[in-house]
């Protein structure tokens, strides 16, 4: 039994899932609940995932943790596609979602006026350039991996929901919104959002 600390809507959204795809049992925590959440990861940010004496943190490493325990269908085992995987995993990790983050940075720290519009802007223009590269990748395949979904497509489904909160256009090609649909209906992520939603 694992417990996770998340927020709701946040990347910890995609360890969830993938917990719930690996069909593992977990008990959530709320961040904002506790006073104290710097004596668990002094880092401050979710998701941080306990496993009996272990205490996990940074969330590429933690899927990859999990994904490597046994086999299982969002992992490849083919070493060339288990490299393909890792990396999609860590564009993910690192490169998507600190594109988002910029949204999440100028929306609390530049006030009102030109030069929080602009930098929306270009915020916006860096995070279209990389869902185009998600696009090309997708052209011959529904997933990054293949056939089969794998674990940077349900991270970039979470990432692919922080746009709608910002005065910004996120544009997302119609192979990528139809992996993001597929993803978003899967009942892991479904069971993932409910969860979260009665904390
Ligand atoms: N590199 C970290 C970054 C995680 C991160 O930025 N998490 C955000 C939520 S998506 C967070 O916890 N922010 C702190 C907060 O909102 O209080 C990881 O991948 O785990």
């Amino acid at each position: 039994m694992y417990t996770l600390y998340y927020l709701p809507d946040a990347c910890s959204l995609a360890t969830l899932t993938v917990l719930l795809e690996l069909d593992q049992q977990v008990t959530l925590i709320n961040k904002t609940g506790i006073n104290n959440f710097r004596e668990i990861n002094p880092v401050g940010s979710v998701p941080v995932l306990v496993d009996g004496e272990k205490t996990l943190v940074e969330g590429a490493a933690i899927l990859l943790q999990l994904l490597q325990q046994k086999p299982n269908q969002l992992f490849p085992q083919d070493e060339d596609a288990q490299q393909q995987a890792t990396q999609n995993i860590m564009f993910a990790n690192a490169t998507m979602h600190p594109a988002y983050g910029r949204l999440f940075f100028i929306a609390q720290n530049l006030p009102e006026g030109d030069a929080r519009n602009a930098a929306f802007s270009a915020a916006a223009g860096a995070i279209n350039q990389l869902w185009q590269f998600v696009e090309t990748q997708l052209q011959d395949k529904n997933f990054l991996g293949g056939d089969l979904v794998s674990a940077a497509d349900i991270m970039l489904t979470v990432y692919s929901r922080w746009g709608e909160h910002f005065p910004v256009e996120i544009e997302t090609g119609p192979r990528t919104v139809a992996m993001l649909t597929s993803v978003l209906g899967r009942p892991t992520f479904q069971r993932a959002l409910t969860m979260e939603a009665e904390g």
